[in-house]
């Protein structure tokens, strides 16, 4: 692993650095022997899917863990958001930010609905409250916030923002499973909340997600929406679609549930590993997370400032990856530079200067029960050696893309 000299770094010929590959969203498995024993019962049963004991176990743990009224299961965190956005009838335009996973974009525009970017605090990566007044037209009715990270948004200002438009307001928490803002849990904030539990989050159902909501009428029309209106045995009463999660997934999710204690306390040695290790090292600033709230340290999140770290986030980035560390740039280049939208909306950047800066900026590292700390040791030591040598592996890197 030693590197000595940059012909040592596997990008200019010698040995990587790592044999395994480390990656961000590693799934986390439990307890591999109660979970096939979940599959040998469900498999006795002979139920498989359409709302089984499994997934109804599963909605209730959520729902009491987060202290939340209602859960809803579903297929993915993306149908969640489209089931949750059409049952909450936005239409027209709703503001999002640009800085998410474009699934939050898709979920509005696969539904004729546009979404309309707005800038993030450069400090909590999350939509700015004091951008969203500015976007909203006569077509506005909705916001949706993104707590990236497991960073909550300035939810008390964007609930007075949505009160006085009447607009209605939903959270793609689906990095703050587990997360508290002021000491409450993510879940019960906005009309509604939304989870992913797709198999690279730290609690997975292999592909899943859910709503959660304190609205009785709201929670019962998504019921509706996911089982294709089915109100009882031939009687369809609502459009609807299938966003229902199977039960082998709520089997791995309830096994999920129950290691949440230890996957989170996996997650916290790595990050402050992570945080430690590169503390004070010119150019890199680990995310931070409030000490006063709940987290599920899912993601390791790095800002590279390329003037002081002497290289840029995708010179290192090419260089890692080379190394065996699968660090990913999440979540370039934002959506607003993705299409349909960019094709769309060719100057939205124009109001995103922190998104913009951002995106070139941030990188997510490689954690969960997959990474040890020794793994995490090697690899800051692996970005220092990068960083004191950043000057000639920059006139390499170039020298290769000139001769190309
Ligand atoms: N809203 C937000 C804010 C989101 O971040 C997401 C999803 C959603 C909504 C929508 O939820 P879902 O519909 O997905 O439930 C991944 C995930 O697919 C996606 O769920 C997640 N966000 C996003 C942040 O990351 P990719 O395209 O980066 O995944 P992929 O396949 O490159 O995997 C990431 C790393 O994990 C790789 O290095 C390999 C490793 N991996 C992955 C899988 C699936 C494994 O080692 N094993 C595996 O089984 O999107």
């Amino acid at each position: 692993m030693l590197k000595n000299r940059i012909e040592d770094l596997s990008l200019f010929g010698g040995r990587s650095a790592f044999e395994q590959t480390l990656h961000v969203g590693r799934p986390n498995i439990g307890n591999r022997e109660k979970l096939l024993a979940r599959f040998n019962d469900m498999l006795d049963r002979n139920w498989l899917t359409n709302n089984g004991p499994f997934v109804h176990d599963f909605e209730e743990r959520v729902a009491n863990l987060l202290g939340v009224k209602h859960c809803v299961a579903m297929c993915n965190g993306t149908v969640a958001l489209e089931i949750a956005a059409r049952a909450l009838n936005l239409k027209g335009e709703v503001i999002i930010p640009s800085f998410t996973f474009i699934s939050t974009a898709h979920c509005l525009q696969w539904q004729e609905i546009t979404p309309v970017f707005c800038d993030v605090d450069p400090e909590t990566y999350t939509i700015d409250p004091a951008r969203i007044e500015e976007l909203i037209t006569p077509r506005t009715t909705g916001i949706i916030g993104v707590h990236l990270w497991g960073r909550t948004c300035r939810v008390d200002e964007i609930e007075a923002i949505a009160g006085r438009h009447n607009l209605r307001l939903l959270f793609d928490a689906s990095h703050s499973f587990c997360c508290s803002h002021r000491e409450r849990m993510v879940g019960s904030f906005g009309c509604a909340e939304t989870f992913s539990f797709h198999a690279t989050k730290f609690i997975n159902t292999f592909e899943g997600g859910a709503v959660v909501t304190n609205d009785d009428r709201l929670a019962e029309k998504m019921r509706l929406m996911k089982n294709f209106g089915f109100a009882g045995m031939d009687n369809v009463i609502y459009i609807g679609t299938n966003g229902k999660m199977s039960e082998i997934s709520a089997a791995m999710g309830i096994s999920s549930l129950e290691e949440i204690d230890h996957f989170i306390s996996i997650n916290r040695r790595n990050y402050y590993t992570y945080k430690s290790s590169l503390a004070g090292w010119p150019g890199f600033k680990v995310m931070a997370y409030e000490d006063s709230e709940k987290n599920n340290f899912q993601y390791v999140v790095l800002e590279i400032d390329e003037h002081k770290a002497g290289i840029s986030r995708d010179d290192l980035i090419t260089v890692l990856h080379a190394e065996g560390v699968r660090a990913r740039r999440y979540f370039y280049p934002g959506c607003h530079k993705m299409e349909p939208y960019r094709s769309y909306f060719p100057h939205a950047g124009l109001l995103l200067p922190v998104t913009e800066r951002l995106v070139n900026r941030v990188l997510c590292m490689p954690t969960g029960t997959d990474v040890g700390i020794e793994d995490i040791a090697n690899i800051c030591d692996l970005i220092k050696f990068i960083t004191r040598h950043a000057d000639s592996i920059r006139a390499q890197l170039s020298a290769a893309r000139r001769g190309r």
